[in-house]
């Protein structure tokens, strides 16, 4: 990989994202990147609440990146108020999602952008943009996905299922409704283009990384791509750091393991490097036989020194992993 660009807004790492630990490595990525990075971001959480698009993984990457975010739940921002939701209360309308008031000021304008015309991917770059946010940030597509969850109880939107039901039914399968008639948007494929890296953040394997890579036409497009392609595990010693991974994993049939992440996304596509955490390191042969570089070190991401830290590591990876022409 080369130094940083000379043009300035030219970015050289690609990484893919979701929610909470996705966006922590992202943090770290846009400090040792600035510009040079740029972040794909799921967007089959996104629903309509209140009348307004809401976009929760959008959202957690940006404030993250903007280090506006709430730093005890991770999304929604730093010092919320909820004066909105508490009427919306007394109303008697959905209270379950919850919605801060300066969090409602980013779907309200996100909203009205909308509406005038502008797609998801413009109307982020504004948000961004406005924010002071350098990295560019990319939802995955500008055509609506959306994650249903089949359950033991019923089929349910995806927020339903994670935020309403707290994950308690069993998953039975998942579905991304709309897919089939999505594609990764001109802005991500003009990233890949450009980018020398791309890293899979530890998000949910199944949630936030599959509604990204099985966009038609994402998964043959890292097939090709002639850099390094990294992935950092969200699962240490078994347990996901944050989220239902794990449980989502058992109700699959899949053991919970950072063996079985590497597993998963080296089956959807070219996998070169994999970081798993160093309670996992009697897992780094067994990766290697997959034909993954393992890294073994600590992934745990508990301030910004720790995720520019990991952030770096994994850059140090990638660029160990740059594919040399075979004359060399
Ligand atoms: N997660 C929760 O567990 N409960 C909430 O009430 C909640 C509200 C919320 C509001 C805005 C936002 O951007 C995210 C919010 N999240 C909430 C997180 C989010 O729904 C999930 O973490 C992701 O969709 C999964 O990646």
């Amino acid at each position: 990989m080369k130094d940083a660009d000379q043009s300035g807004h030219t970015p050289v790492v690609v990484a893919l994202a979701g929610g909470v630990g996705g966006a922590k490595l992202a943090y770290g990525l846009h400090r040792a990147l600035g510009e040079r990075l740029a972040v794909v971001v799921n967007t089959g959480d996104d629903f309509e609440h209140w009348g307004l698009t809401v976009c929760p993984d959008l959202d957690t990457v940006l404030y993250n990146l903007a280090g506006l975010n709430n730093p005890e739940f991770g999304w929604g921002l730093a010092g919320e108020s909820h004066a909105a939701l508490a009427m919306m209360r007394r109303y008697g309308g959905e209270s379950w999602f919850s919605l801060g008031d300066g969090d409602l000021a980013t779907h309200l304008l996100r909203t009205e952008r909308l509406r005038a015309g502008l797609n998801l991917t413009q109307v982020t770059f504004e948000l961004r943009t406005a924010l002071g946010v350098t990295a560019e940030l990319l939802p995955m597509s500008d055509q609506p996905v959306r994650t249903v969850v089949h359950s033991d109880e019923g089929v349910l939107p995806f927020q339903r299922y994670f935020v309403q039901r707290r994950c308690e039914p069993r998953l039975l399968r998942l579905e991304f409704a709309g897919m089939e008639g999505a594609r990764p948007s001109p802005q991500v494929l003009a990233a890949l283009a450009r980018a020398e890296a791309v890293v899979l953040c530890p998000s949910n394997p199944y949630l936030s990384l599959d509604p990204i890579l099985l966009l038609p036409g994402l998964a043959e497009r890292l097939r090709v791509f002639a850099g390094p392609v990294v992935a950092v595990s969200p699962i240490v010693g078994g347990q996901a750091l944050k989220g239902p991974a794990a449980k989502i994993m058992a109700e699959l049939g899949v053991e919970a393991s950072a063996l079985a992440v590497a597993q998963h996304i080296a089956g959807r596509i070219r996998l070169d490097g994999f970081v798993l955490d160093a309670v996992d390191a009697h897992l780094a042969d067994a990766v290697a036989s997959l034909g993954v570089t393992p890294l073994v070190t600590d992934t745990i991401m508990h301030d910004a020194a720790s995720k520019e830290r990991l952030a770096r590591e994994v850059l140090a990876l990638a660029v160990r992993l740059v594919r040399r022409p075979t004359s060399e």
